[in-house]
């Protein structure tokens, strides 16, 4: 990697693991793969983002209000917390999105920091130009923002180790992997990051 790179974890929540409201099939195998990154962009003094889906409690997204999904990531709910054993470093900065309860969001790019800020200005601040994305889920937020952070200029590479789809539709995540890769995102894995 080179030093304008950062890691993006998306929306590995409790909701979005088995046992959550909103499952992803074995949500929570991207857990210790993400861990390894982790450790690697830390080690290299690489700055780490963690995206969470913060809903309100009613909102256009559910399926009482109109949308497609189950309640899910409801803001300050135990579902709507991380992954217990995702280790994020102390220094990660927090991204939310999610929380118009107008409309679907399902970028990143999309969410703020802590401070309000919207998170691509907090990427130019950092002179971040490439993110390396991973999480879930790979046929909703993890393609939508690879999709999103290519189309505002930064380069994206998709962690396929450490992401894994909701597949509602079986084959999704493979669509959406062909997707990124014709958007012009890189696609890789921790062996090629780590040799
Ligand atoms: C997501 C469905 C609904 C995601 C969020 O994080 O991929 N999927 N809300
Ligand atoms: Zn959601």
């Amino acid at each position: 990697m080179d030093k304008n790179s950062a890691l993006l974890i998306i929306d590995v929540q409790n909701d979005f693991c088995p046992g959550g409201s909103l499952p992803v099939p074995d949500g929570d195998r991207v857990v210790p793969v993400l861990n390894r990154y982790i450790e690697l962009f830390n080690r290299q003094g690489l700055p780490v983002f963690a995206s969470r889906d913060w809903h309100p409690l009613e909102t256009s997204h559910f399926l009482a209000f109109g949308g497609i999904w189950p309640a899910h990531c409801v803001e300050g709910t135990k579902g709507a917390e991380f992954h217990p054993v995702l280790k994020l470093p102390p220094e990660a900065m927090i991204i939310s999105k999610g929380m118009d309860p107008a409309r679907d969001d399902y970028s990143a790019m999309h969410g703020v920091g802590p401070d309000g800020a919207p998170f691509p200005d907090t990427l130019k601040r950092l002179a971040v130009t490439r993110l390396y994305i991973g999480g879930l889920a790979t046929d909703y937020c993890v393609k939508e923002s690879v999709l999103a952070a290519l189309k505002l200029g930064f380069a994206a590479t998709l962690l396929a180790d450490a992401s894994r789809g909701v597949e509602i539709a079986p084959g999704d995540s493979e669509r959406a992997v062909a997707e990124m890769r014709d958007a012009g995102a890189g696609i890789v894995t921790l062996d090629d990051l780590s040799s």
